[in-house]
């Protein structure tokens, strides 16, 4: 309980009396005689919450809150109405504000996709980030509709600090949470900022390409249905939870094939690949359904191994928006995340085999993309996913950038990410070769789409890795043998209140 000598610190006082404190402090001549009296005469209590409020002695001055003084007889802060600082001519004031704001703006860049809406369950923490807050750099409740000059930024010449946040919000603490501010490129840096705050970090789809979106997300999530209600209890590894994946890599195929693109090589473990065989490499129904019955598709391909399903890979050429691209599926063992080094090897042969020479070119490059699809815990816990990002920009083994695209559904096999990995994302490894790293809600359909069309466009025009991180959820066990609310009950009983994407995606 506060004393009631201490009280006058829970008011609005607290700030006013607080810097008042710290000037006493350093050199007790330069507060009024009356002032002096009453720090002179505090209890132990009052002073040692003073001592809280000043703050560290290299904290930035409270000096320009002071927006009032105090009256000698109340001993109380009168706080100024207008909020501007009192004392303060009022250029400078402006020019202060402005300062505030830019400040304000950049923090929100590095670091708004710490407040970013990224799980769908809405079970992560998002505890509040001081930076984010126009209140450490001075602002309070009363500034909030002065216009302010940021010359251009957010592409505002002026605009209120009330404008700026929404758009700041809107922008970096959406959908997506993009990480670039680490690159040090300052073009490529540009290029994603310039691409993020354009449209609010929001395209608006056509409804053409909403049909499309809507289409592919159906057959993505039909497939797993089937196959569980036809194969009740048979693995499957299903991709419910993460149903969005497919649209999502059928519009950064199309995309990039508008850039070069004429060839992909999919690396990835046993999540989502009978769908991805199927809704994206056209691997025939007919001929998975037949290994589902135990009639091996391609007998000579299997080589006396157990679960072949999963393991097997296929090619074929499709169409995406009138151009053909030949698609390889690499096999994978049951080693989740060893298949990386081996697709990008089969990649940078291919494209030397297209250039018919030792020396690479960025037309090769962007002709043959690697995209490795990867599990959340795989991707923080594997050493070889940091061996073959390293060798992403070394002479010898370039491929013009890796897309990599994470399902990340925040669980691997019983594990969580809190024992699972240091560090705030599964993608944190990736930050060392100064890629762009996109986090999006994975039940919000059409942000994850323009994320993979901003993913596609950075690789083929700056030939270098980009991460997709798509936070979801894994609707059933790990191989739909298994009870997954024995380990994560909290996690499950939520997940079973969830409605799939395909119904929680607008219906316009
Ligand atoms: C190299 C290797 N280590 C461990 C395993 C065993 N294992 C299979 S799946 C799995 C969990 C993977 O979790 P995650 O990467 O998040 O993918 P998810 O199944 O959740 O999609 C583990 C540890 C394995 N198959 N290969």
């Amino acid at each position: 309980m506060a004393s009631e000598q201490s009280s006058f610190l829970y008011s609005a006082n607290a700030d006013f009396i607080a810097e008042l404190f710290k000037r006493y402090a350093e050199n007790p001549a330069s507060v009024d005689p009356s002032w002096q009296e009453f720090f002179t005469g505090l209890n132990d209590d009052a002073r040692s919450m003073l001592e809280e409020l000043r703050g560290a002695s290299w904290a930035p001055s409270k000096a320009d809150k002071i927006v009032g003084y105090v009256d000698a007889d109340t001993k109380k802060a009168v706080v100024a109405k207008n909020g501007a600082v009192a004392g303060v001519p009022v250029a400078q004031s402006a020019i202060l504000d402005s300062i505030r704001a830019i400040m304000l703006i950049r923090v929100y860049r590095v670091r708004g996709h710490l407040l970013a809406h990224l799980d769908p369950l809405g079970l992560t923490p998002r505890p509040p980030q001081p930076e984010l807050n126009p209140q450490s750099y001075g602002f309070t409740e009363a500034d909030m509709d002065r216009p302010i000059f940021v010359d251009g930024m957010l592409g505002f010449q002026t605009a209120t600090l009330r404008e700026i946040l929404q758009r700041l919000q809107r922008t970096y603490c959406g959908s997506v949470g993009v990480e670039f501010m680490h690159m040090q490129s300052p073009e490529q840096k540009a290029w994603i900022q310039e691409r993020v705050e354009t449209d609010l970090n929001k395209r608006q789809y056509n409804k053409d390409e909403k049909r499309n979106i809507l289409q592919r997300l159906t057959a993505g999530d039909a497939f797993e249905k089937f196959l569980a209600t036809k194969f009740v209890g048979v693995k499957r590894f299903g991709l419910e939870g993460g149903e969005t994946m497919i649209p999502a890599i059928d519009a950064l195929i199309t995309r990039a094939t508008k850039m070069g693109l004429r060839e992909v090589v999919v690396g990835m473990a046993h999540r989502g690949r009978l769908n991805m065989l199927t809704n994206v490499l056209g691997k025939p129904f007919t001929a998975l359904f037949s290994e589902f019955q135990g009639t091996p598709a391609y007998p000579s391909s299997i080589q006396g191994s157990g679960d072949v399903k999963y393991h097997l890979g296929t090619s074929t050429d499709r169409d995406f928006a009138g151009n053909t691209v030949h698609l390889t599926m690499n096999p994978n063992p049951s080693h989740l995340e060893w298949v990386n080094p081996v697709v990008t090897g089969r990649v940078r042969a291919k494209q030397q085999q297209r250039v018919g020479a030792i020396s690479i070119n960025e037309t090769a490059w962007r002709q043959v993309m690697p995209l490795l699809i990867h599990g959340d815990a795989a991707f923080a816990g594997q050493g070889i996913v940091a061996e073959t990002l390293m060798m992403s920009d070394l002479k010898g083994y370039r491929v013009g950038g890796t897309m990599h695209f994470i399902i990340n559904n925040q669980v691997g096999f019983t594990t969580s990410p809190y024992y699972s990995r240091s560090g705030t994302y599964c993608s944190d490894i990736a930050k060392m070769i100064q890629v762009p790293i996109f986090h999006i809600n994975g039940d919000d359909v059409e942000a994850v789409v323009q994320v993979a069309e901003i993913a596609a466009e950075f690789r083929q025009k700056f030939s270098k890795d980009v991460v997709i991180d798509m936070v979801c959820y894994r609707r059933h066990g790990h191989n739909e043998g298994d009870e997954p609310a024995f380990t994560q009950p909290i996690m499950y009983k939520k997940i079973k209140e969830q409605p799939t994407t395909r119904k929680r995606s607008p219906k316009n």
